[in-house]
């Protein structure tokens, strides 16, 4: 049986990527940080099918142990501290994590068997002030924050470890995606969760920040698909995946409030706090490399992600969760 080890596997990526690789016949190991309660939630379901052991980035002798004990084919490094207002309160730990925490996984495979494919959760981040629309592989990276100064160090690290020791190592550069899985703070779930709140009666205004930012919005079970596809490819590479299209955060809280009947505007106020110190104002990917190369491409358009986030937390509120 074939075994893959995912790390971040309680994050929204990870237990989307298990289900997928269950669905492949792998054996998954998820790699899970040791904490005084357990937050396992989106992986619940997956509990009995899926092999849970203790690692941390910050830990070197635990990734190897890892390699070591489960004899993967394939490991998928999906753990980062991912939201971006974060790393500018906590830079340092943001580097460790997002940045450092690949070199350490990098390291244990090369130490114990480099023929272990890698995947590299990359970010659009990097682009941050775009110099070119839209962004393709070969876009030059600007990143505003110190997330995306870490995830270009990621990034650049796993195509060093494949261009020095001939590593299998792909880096996925990802568009924004979500779904009803999506943390609470990430702005597309913010929303949804408050419309929701808002249809029931239990709340009446929404803070929200910079209502201008455009993304290219995508689901998260399709692009889990993503990154099984390249690292089935005969030679590891770099690949953006995203949807090509863009939209803003008002047209994302427009179509989220008119699902339920509601106008966004009698119910969403601007709020400084919510302001970035350096914002990314546009991104939009250009996937014709992931379409021909590895003929992906995505199956949820924009309001279909809306519409399927908005009808999650309105069930999921409505039972009183
Ligand atoms: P997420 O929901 O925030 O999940 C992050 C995961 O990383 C969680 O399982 C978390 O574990 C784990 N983690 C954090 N620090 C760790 C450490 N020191 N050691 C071990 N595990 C640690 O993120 P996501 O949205 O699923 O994204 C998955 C990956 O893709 C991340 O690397 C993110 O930066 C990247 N990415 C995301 C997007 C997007 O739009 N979602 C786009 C591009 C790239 P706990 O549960 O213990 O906190
Ligand atoms: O913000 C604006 C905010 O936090 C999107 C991560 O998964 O995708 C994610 O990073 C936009 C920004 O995601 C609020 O200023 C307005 O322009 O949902 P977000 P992100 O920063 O794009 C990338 C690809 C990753 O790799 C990251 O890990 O929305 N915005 N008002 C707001 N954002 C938040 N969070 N909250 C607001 O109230």
């Amino acid at each position: 049986m074939k075994t893959a080890i995912v790390t971040g596997v309680t994050g929204q990526d990870g237990s989307y990527l298990a289900e997928f690789l269950l669905t492949k016949g792998y054996r998954v190991v998820g790699v899970v940080r040791r904490s005084s309660s357990e937050r396992f939630e989106r992986i619940e379901h997956l509990r009995e099918k899926i092999t849970l052991d203790e690692g941390d980035l910050l830990d070197q002798s635990s990734l190897v142990r890892l390699i070591e004990k489960y004899e993967p084919l394939e490991l998928y490094n999906l753990a980062a501290q991912s939201f971006v207002p974060t790393s500018w309160s906590q830079p340092v730990l943001t580097s460790e994590f997002t940045g450092v925490g690949v070199a350490r996984v990098l390291e244990a495979i090369r130490m114990v068997n480099p023929k272990v494919r890698f995947y590299q959760a990359s970010s659009s981040e990097m682009f941050g002030k775009v110099r070119e629309v839209p962004q393709k592989e070969t876009t030059p990276f600007y990143p505003r924050s110190p997330y995306g100064v870490a995830k270009v160090f990621g990034h650049y690290l796993t195509v060093n470890y494949r261009e020095s020791y001939g590593m299998h190592a792909s880096s996925g550069i990802l568009f924004n995606h979500e779904s009803p899985r999506r943390g609470l703070t990430f702005v597309t779930r913010k929303i949804t969760d408050a419309v929701a709140r808002i249809k029931l009666g239990k709340l009446d205004k929404l803070k929200l920040g910079n209502l201008d930012a455009q993304r290219d919005w995508g689901f998260a079970g399709d692009y889990v698909r993503a990154m099984w596809m390249m690292v089935q490819r005969p030679e590891a590479d770099d690949y953006v995946i995203g949807t090509g299209v863009m939209h803003s955060v008002k047209q994302f809280c427009d179509r989220a409030f008119a699902r339920v009947g509601l106008d966004y505007r009698d119910h969403v106020e601007t709020d400084p706090a919510f302001l970035r110190p350096a914002e990314v104002e546009h991104l939009c990917g250009d996937i014709t490399k992931a379409t021909t190369v590895l003929g992906w491409k995505p199956e949820v358009d924009f309001n279909g992600l809306v519409d399927m986030m908005v009808d999650a937390d309105v069930e999921r509120h409505s039972r009183g969760n």
